[in-house]
């Protein structure tokens, strides 16, 4: 048994984290509300991009964001089991720990980021604000997955043709008066790419990131990543639960971002030459372009990179850039995926904030050394 009880939250150092105190009197969408936010391990953080500078390619386990709907439960893998169940299914079936651990396994390379992640440049860049928690573009992160595939796990039950949905349902408390935190899959997805994953980064998956089993569901928003898995029912119809209708309605697929490793209000040196890093990523496929402008989106130039992008996680690129004259500026990069979409300089409004694929203003100092 290599499991342990999943006591330890995380912390949440100031130069990692921005918190977002879940507001008792926002809408249930991503990030509140919560009378238990002052619980240990509740509420969202999200990753500052600056604590990426100098990292390698995948987010060091203590600074990837947090995003919970309660609070972080306490589970016991040796009492844990996930039952996978349903009228898709020619038989009920039981895995505890040891039984995942035993299985053939796979390691992935890939994001989860929350549909959310960028809603607050609903309010800053576009001035209409959306109701949630006022994510920057700091809501994602790139691991090392490792666990079982989903298929795998399926397979074990008999996946019957009738199957539709593939239901993912939390041990986390349930979340209000919606039941516990649960998510439809089409059957295909679920076939197709899922991890049922108990590591991350190369270490069991901690607490706060679902221990003892997730799943990590590439490309697609956030929540289809169930963490804290206990339940898995596989449906011959289509299935509507509050988290594909109250929230998260109508969001699959994450589509292209692009962030500077840099923080907001950055101070950089007159005349220095400067290289500047980032990132770009999209749910429907590779990064093939990434351009950055330094003056305001009228001119723009190509950036470069190594060519190292996974699909379903980033691609890392940097730009030499010599601040000419002292002021405030403004750092923008726009991406562009395989599937052709480069990222627009306004996003159609989203009454829950979801999907913002803007390009970002990114505010920098030029300041004489
Ligand atoms: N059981 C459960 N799974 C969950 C959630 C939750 O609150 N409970 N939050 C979801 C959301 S909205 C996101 S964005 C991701 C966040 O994963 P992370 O906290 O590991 O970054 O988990 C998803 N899985
Ligand atoms: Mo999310």
């Amino acid at each position: 048994m290599r499991g342990t009880l999943g006591a330890v939250v995380k912390p949440l150092p100031d130069q990692l984290f921005i918190r977002h105190a879940a507001d008792a009197d926002s809408v249930g969408e991503d990030g509140g509300p919560s009378s238990r936010a002052l619980a240990l391990g509740s509420g969202n953080a999200e990753m500052r991009w600056e604590s990426m500078a100098g990292q390698g390619y995948h987010t060091p386990t203590d600074r990837f964001f947090v995003r919970h709907h309660t609070f972080t439960p306490r589970l016991d893998a040796a009492t844990w089991r996930l039952r996978v169940h349903g009228r898709g299914v020619r038989r009920q079936v039981e895995f505890g720990y040891d039984d995942l651990l035993r299985m053939p396994a796979r390691t992935l390379d890939a994001a989860i980021e929350c549909a959310g992640n960028g809603r607050r440049f609903y309010a800053t860049q576009q001035g209409t604000a959306a109701p949630g928690a006022q994510w920057g573009l700091g809501a994602i992160g790139v691991a090392r997955w490792r666990g079982v595939p989903l298929s795998e796990v399926l397979r074990e039950a008999g996946v019957r043709d009738e199957a539709v949905d593939v239901v993912a349902c939390g041990l986390d408390a349930p979340f209000e008066r919606y039941g516990r935190v649960r998510r439809p899959l089409p059957v295909w997805k679920a076939m197709d790419d899922v991890l049922v994953a108990y590591e991350m980064n190369g270490e069991p998956l901690p607490p706060d990131h679902g221990f003892p089993a997730r799943l990590v569901v590439p490309g697609w928003a956030g929540i289809a990543s169930i963490k804290w898995l206990g339940d898995i029912e596989v449906c011959t119809t289509t299935v509507l639960t509050p988290w594909n209708t109250v929230f998260y309605r109508g969001v699959a697929r994450q589509p292209v971002k692009s962030a500077f490793e840099l923080a907001w209000d950055a101070r950089v040196q007159l005349g220095e030459p400067l290289v500047l890093r980032g990132r770009s990523w999209s749910g429907r496929g590779r990064i093939v372009r990434v351009e950055v402008s330094f003056d305001g989106g009228w001119s723009w130039r190509d950036a470069d990179h190594r060519g190292h992008h996974l699909v379903g996680a980033w691609l890392p690129w940097h730009v030499m850039w010599v601040p000419d004259h002292p002021g405030p500026h403004v750092l923008m990069a726009r991406a562009t995926d395989a599937s052709g979409v480069t990222q627009p300089l306004v996003t159609p409004w989203h009454p829950a904030g979801y999907h913002f694929d803007a390009v970002v203003q990114h505010p920098i100092y030029v300041v004489r050394g």
